[in-house]
């Protein structure tokens, strides 16, 4: 076991838990060289994965109101590395990483839903506002994933770590529309800022709320998240609800499953 019966306390109680030493110095460099080499045009992507543009820029770069120093700086987002490279797919697989899903879900079996990069640029990058990661799964049952957010860059309260209400994980799946009404100023003291340094990541359940803020300080914040669920999962998806093909990360695959 690599987590210990406090830590696992921790996360069923608060929905959220830091892991600080995740990925060692030469997994780290890699992942962050390969941001760069994807956001110069180094390595072959696709254009999109099932429709779903790979490379997305923010919205004041692609606006034009903003010019960014570089193409590095342009990007918001990168979508599932792990299906367009093989130093990600190598990591998603990591015994470490699948151990802490794998002994916090009590399951043998695991699978990977998805994974984005959230680039956060200097200056411009922007808020991700308050969701449950959930809301864009709710075809799965059960709603039990958790996604683990690997810090590709040290984040800070400056730069736009994650903040979590603690708790909010057992509220079921809230939709957005409701969110305004819930999150008041008296709730939104309760939440608790989570600076990771680069390597380490935080494990949040897929029904807790989250926030980070724009980045406007002179550091980048790049955060790879990574979504795992129990092979035992189904998938009720409709024709219009969209993800990509999910990958097992250990054990076995069940009919009528994910
Ligand atoms: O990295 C961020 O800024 C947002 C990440 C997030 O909200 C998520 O992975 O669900």
């Amino acid at each position: 076991m690599i987590l210990t019966p406090e830590q696992k306390a921790a996360f069923w109680r608060d929905g959220f838990l830091p892991y600080p030493t995740l990925l060692d110095a030469g997994e780290l460099a890699e992942l962050q060289q390969l941001t760069e080499d994807i956001a110069y045009g180094r390595v072959d992507i696709p254009a999109d994965i099932k429709g779903i543009p790979v490379l997305e820029k923010e919205a004041v770069i692609a606006s034009g109101d903003v010019q960014a120093a570089s193409a590095l700086d342009e990007l918001r987002k990168i979508n599932f590395p792990a299906s367009i490279h093989t130093s990600f797919l190598a990591v998603a697989k990591k015994p470490k990483i699948v151990d802490l899903i794998s002994e916090l879900l009590e399951e043998p079996d695991i699978k990977l839903l998805g994974d984005q990069i959230f680039m956060k640029p200097p200056g411009h990058g922007s808020v991700k506002e308050y969701h449950q990661d959930s809301a864009s799964w709710p075809f799965l049952i059960p709603q039990n994933q958790i996604t683990c957010w690997i810090a590709l860059d040290d984040a800070t309260l400056e730069n736009g770590c994650i903040r979590c209400i603690p708790g909010s994980h057992t509220y079921g799946l809230l939709q957005l529309k409701h969110l305004p009404q819930l999150l008041t100023e008296e709730m939104k003291e309760q939440e608790i800022p989570n600076p990771i340094p680069a390597g380490g990541c935080l494990l949040f359940h897929s029904l807790n709320l989250h926030f980070s803020s724009p980045n406007t300080s002179d550091k980048r914040r790049r955060a790879w998240a990574l979504h795992y669920m129990i092979a035992k999962t189904k998938d009720l998806s409709a024709a219009d609800e969209i993800h990509v093909d999910y990958i097992s990360v250990r054990g076995r695959s069940f009919a009528g499953f994910v």
